[in-house]
């Protein structure tokens, strides 16, 4: 299989995945009786389109950065899961306009989703690791973990707070996108968070930073910026196939090596500024 040049590779991923999220008019949830509270509309039509966003990695590499002033210059800020600003806004920021948060930080004590403000600043957007080409029913059914009951918990207590849930199809869209472009076989476990975000805002944005998804000379074992927890596997992989996705990102980027080197920053176009 030849291998895509960066623009191609940019091309591939604008054509074949599409960004979507569940509407309460889609089967099927449009009949439960719970149906309402999900957005009328896609994530896509209602947020942005935006000039410049970053995505902001949760890598312990952040830590000491200093890039919290340069991170929040952007229109739009993209952040993950149980990531914290506050304590941190020197290096990270103190902006959140999307979160994206995983179906196991909804449901696991620990992170206390229901209760806690971290995740009360900006929209939601939610993502379970449906099967691979399963439909909608089968995998309602059967979701990694409660991300629907725990979705209408927190639509109630936060109704006015704009929450979507991504389509499976789009974790696995992106997935054959890395599949088809590596020579040997990845394992079949969705994307991680990380990849999944920087996609979703490559179709919001008309510029895409990155940081410390590739990560910088301060890279580390320090698996998140926030956390006093050490282990290789967050910024290698283990379940997500996330080595692959970062050698993809490495291909399409548009930035200077040097950026990744001081400041884990890769820069991607929008898709709205493709010319395919
Ligand atoms: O660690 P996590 O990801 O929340 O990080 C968000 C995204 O940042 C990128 N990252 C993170 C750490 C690091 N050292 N290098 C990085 O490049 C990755 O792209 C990552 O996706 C997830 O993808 O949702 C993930 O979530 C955690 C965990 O569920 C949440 O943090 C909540 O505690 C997963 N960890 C475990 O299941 C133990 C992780 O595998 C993926």
């Amino acid at each position: 299989r030849p291998k895509l040049s960066g623009p191609k590779l940019l091309c591939q991923l604008k054509d074949k995945v599409e960004v979507s999220t569940l509407t309460s008019d889609l089967q099927p949830f449009s009949s439960l009786p719970w149906a309402d509270q999900l957005p009328t509309k896609q994530l896509t039509s209602d947020l942005g389109p935006y000039k410049s966003c970053a995505v902001v990695s949760s890598a312990g590499s952040l830590r000491y950065s200093g890039l919290g002033k340069e991170i929040d210059c952007h229109d739009a800020v993209l952040r993950f899961n149980a990531a914290p600003t506050s304590g941190y806004e020197k290096d990270v920021g103190s902006k959140t306009t999307i979160r994206l948060i995983n179906s196991q930080v909804m449901a696991s004590d620990d992170h206390r989703f229901l209760s806690s403000s971290l995740y009360s600043a900006g929209a939601l957007a939610a993502w379970d690791p449906a099967p691979f080409s399963a439909d909608l029913t089968q995998w309602y059914n059967r979701t990694d973990y409660p991300i629907f009951t725990q979705y209408q918990r927190y639509r109630r207590l936060h109704p006015m707070q704009p929450f979507y849930i991504l389509h499976p199809r789009f974790e696995w869209q992106v997935w054959q996108r890395i599949q088809d472009n590596m020579a040997e076989p990845i394992q079949k476990n969705p994307p991680s968070s990380g990849l999944l975000g920087t996609v979703l805002m490559m179709s919001l944005c008309e510029v895409v930073h990155v940081y410390e998804f590739l990560p910088s000379r301060r890279k580390t074992e320090l698996c998140h910026y926030y956390q006093r927890f050490f282990d290789a596997a967050c910024t290698l992989g283990a379940y997500h196939p996330l080595l692959y996705e970062k050698n993809l990102v490495k291909r399409m980027n548009q930035g200077s090596n040097r950026d990744i080197l001081t400041h884990g920053r890769v820069t991607l176009p929008g898709f709205s500024k493709l010319n395919c």
